[in-house]
């Protein structure tokens, strides 16, 4: 019979003749924090020669998938995870690891401190700490190397990617794949030790292949990739030292490691990691959820069409509905390209392309979505015609059948009128190309019923999406804040700036686009058409118009892209200034009788961000969003905003509010119409407090 000790909550030990199985459990993932740690270096002195043959293995459902990341940040807890590591490394006594699930960062750092690692079938490895704005900081930069050679740490270090069993197996980072249960794996892997048959050997001894033009490659790749991030770079500095010994070797990853550490991009990335999941942890996610068994889509255009693909490759069938057979024939094409693009970027298989496209009904009739558990209308931004389609769902669907709109911003509330069941209607406002963006606006109606808007949340999960939820207002989360703080740019441009400095200043602020070449992407017509409906509903007359020169360069016909033509010109591919456009700037410039002053790039990202945030702290105080990290997540899933600056006001809390109120405050002398000092902000001034204290609270 196995004795089984407890060293302390996290570790036990059970012995089995002259094995000892060391056993992790600290759910939900088995990151190695204090506790982890002391019980493994207890349980290692504990054990000392009393057993020929160590395994570690792990209960629950993955082996330890990393540090414990909620301790970043924080004063140092000893022992480290390096320390620990090292003392399993150099135990007299052969240790090996099984790894099930996934051994990620410090957890397969155990792993390659071990000194044989068996990996159970289905189980990945990987060291995504570059995803995090840091580094393997427990050997990970050392050992892989010596085990799997340069390219393929490398590849695995700068990618963070999850790497499967067998592929670990070919380049030697495992030793073996098998199937069973972790302890009894483990077991019957230590006696294999025993009896000769699994061999085992200290990482440590080995030498790494090591090739300096590999290096000096990556690094230069590395630095045109990612020119913004530090932790690439810091990686491949640490993988250099690899063929030092290894003492030394770590010496170096722990400098590389401490650096990354102290970057606000660490803490940006880490505020996006748990942010992602913080968003769909309230109540509203949460309960008794409707079926999802299949869904209806109106309308076959862009977003009809994306949210389609998005569905089918989660492997729900779809009833498409367009009015006209053309559009139906236009909707089936882009659906079948979408998918086609996902095979060509290796997203999915052709035969599941193939089950995915067998699952669509396209249909010309509203009649046939009588058995459906969800609709989603997709159709063109008028609440005339939302009103009438909503009117017909009601009589068509069966009940409890979910109605939901993808409108990105009119209001829920006057859509649900047209129903009799306004408690099942809702808002799913999804990001083009809705089968690529992670954002789902999930909006609530006043009468929402709660078993909706928690399916709403079980949609985007199962559609791999962050869901976040908005409230009923004009653009909800992130399209009211976009329309507020996309003025600045013309304000920029008609004070001095040209399209160009500011695209550059926010390129270099970290954005993949500027403003105006993503203006040129989109098309600059739906910008002027947006703005031709703001003025027929009549314009404030106390707000600084800034639309003029967009108006101009589309009265033009250049919409962008589309027509080779816009803020930049694309005949040689790459954007190039459109020099007309200086042309138009001066002319209204000149109408306006404005004399153009200097901007240095700093000054175009302050006055930006300033913006943004100033609309995303109103968002926050009227509940338009939940918390702070609402809007962040809105932001870094639906808009492209630099995941490394954590979103719009994780950013805002490295400037802080007093800053920001006195920014807003000296803007407003030139405008103070449009700057306006957010009360939220004021009073976070006043108490020291930041966003971050909100999303405590919350
Ligand atoms: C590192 O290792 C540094 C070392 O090199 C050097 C040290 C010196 N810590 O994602 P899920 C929580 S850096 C703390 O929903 P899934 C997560 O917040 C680390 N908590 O599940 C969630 O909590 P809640 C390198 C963590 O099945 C719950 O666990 N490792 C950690 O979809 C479930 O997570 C990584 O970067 C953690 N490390 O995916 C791996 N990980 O329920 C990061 C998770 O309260 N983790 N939690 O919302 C992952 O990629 C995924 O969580 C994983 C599971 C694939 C493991």
């Amino acid at each position: 019979m196995a004795e089984s000790t407890s060293i302390n909550d996290c570790v036990s030990i059970g012995q089995e003749g002259e094995v000892a199985l060391i056993c992790i459990d600290n759910p939900p993932v088995n990151a190695t924090g204090q506790a982890v740690r002391q019980g493994l270096l207890d349980a290692i002195d504990k054990i000392g020669a009393s057993a020929k043959a160590i395994a570690i293995y792990c209960a629950g459902r993955t082996f330890v998938a990393g540090a414990d990341i909620k301790e970043f940040g924080k004063p140092p807890m000893p022992p480290s995870l390096p320390d620990v590591l090292n003392r399993i490394e150099d135990s007299g006594v052969p240790v090996i690891s099984v790894i099930h699930g996934t051994a990620l960062g410090g957890g397969l750092e155990l792993a390659l401190a071990t000194h044989a690692r068996i990996a159970i079938e289905g189980a990945k490895i990987g060291l995504p700490e570059v995803l995090l704005g840091l580094l393997p900081g427990a050997g990970g930069t050392q050992r892989l190397p010596r085990l799997s050679g340069l390219p393929f740490s490398l590849d695995v270090i700068l990618s963070g990617r999850q790497v499967p069993a067998q592929e670990a197996l070919e380049k030697g980072a495992v030793d073996r794949v098998v199937s069973g249960e972790p302890r009894d794996v483990a077991l019957a892997a230590a006696q294999d030790v025993l009896a000769g048959k699994l061999s085992t050997r200290k990482t440590k001894d080995l030498t790494a292949d090591y090739d300096a033009k590999v290096i000096e490659d990556t690094l230069a790749g590395v630095k045109k990739k990612n020119p913004h991030l530090i932790s690439p770079v810091k990686c491949v500095e640490a993988v250099a030292a690899c063929n030092k010994p290894l003492e030394e070797g770590l010496k170096v990853e722990r400098q590389c490691f401490i650096d990354c550490m102290q970057t606000p991009q660490r803490a940006g990335l880490i505020h996006a990691f748990f942010g992602e999941r913080a968003v769909s942890n309230i109540p509203e996610a949460k309960g008794d959820t409707r079926p999802l068994d299949k869904i209806g889509v109106i309308g076959g255009g862009t977003m009809g069409s994306g949210i389609t693909t998005s569905c089918l490759m989660a492997g729900i069938p779809v009833r498409l509905i367009e009015v006209a057979q053309e559009g139906l024939d236009r909707g089936v094409a882009t659906i079948t390209k979408n998918l086609d693009g996902a095979v060509s970027r290796g997203k999915m298989s052709a035969e599941k392309r193939d089950a995915a496209l067998a699952m669509l009904e396209p249909s010309l009739a509203m009649e046939d979505l009588a058995d459906v558990d969800l609709v989603i209308e997709a159709v063109f931004e008028k609440m005339e015609i939302k009103k009438e389609i909503f009117g017909k769902l009601d009589t068509i669907c069966k009940k409890g059948a979910i109605l939901a709109s993808n409108t990105s911003y009119l209001d829920v509330n006057k859509i649900a009128e047209m129903t009799s069941r306004p408690e099942d209607v809702l808002g799913l406002h999804f990001f083009s190309p809705a089968h690529v963006m992670r954002l789902l606006e999930i909006v609530q109606g006043a009468k929402t019923a709660p078993d909706v808007l928690a399916t709403g949340f079980a949609l985007a999960k199962r559609l791999k999406k962050v869901g976040v939820l908005a409230q009923v207002c004009d653009g909800f989360i992130g399209n009211r804040i976009l329309g507020h703080y996309s003025k600045v740019n013309a304000f920029l441009v008609l004070d001095g700036a040209s399209p160009q400095q500011v695209d550059d200043a926010l390129e270099g602020f970290g954005l993949a686009m500027g403003p105006h070449k993503v203006g040129d992407l989109a098309g600059l017509d739906i910008g002027y058409m947006n703005r031709q409906r703001m003025k027929e509903e009549g314009l404030d007359p106390n707000a600084r118009y800034g639309g003029d020169v967009a108006d101009r360069i589309a009265e033009k016909g250049w919409y962008g892209r589309k027509t080779g033509k816009g803020y930049y010109l694309y005949d040689a591919g790459r954007p190039v200034p459109n020099p007309e456009v200086e042309t138009i700037i001066d002319e209204v410039r000149a109408e306006k009788g404005i004399t153009p002053k200097t901007f240095t790039d700093e000054e175009i990202v302050d006055r930006y961000m300033t913006a943004m945030i100033s609309e995303a702290a109103r968002v926050v105080e009227d509940g338009t969003a939940k918390s702070p990290v609402d809007v962040d997540m809105v932001f870094l899933f639906g808009y492209g905003f630099p995941r490394f600056r954590g979103g719009p006001l994780h950013y805002a809390d490295t400037i802080g509010a007093e800053e920001l109120v006195r920014r807003i405050e000296a803007y407003a002398k030139e405008d103070p119409n449009y700057w306006q000092v957010p009360e939220l902000l004021r009073k976070m001034a006043a108490d020291g407090t930041t966003f971050a204290d909100l999303n405590k609270e919350g």
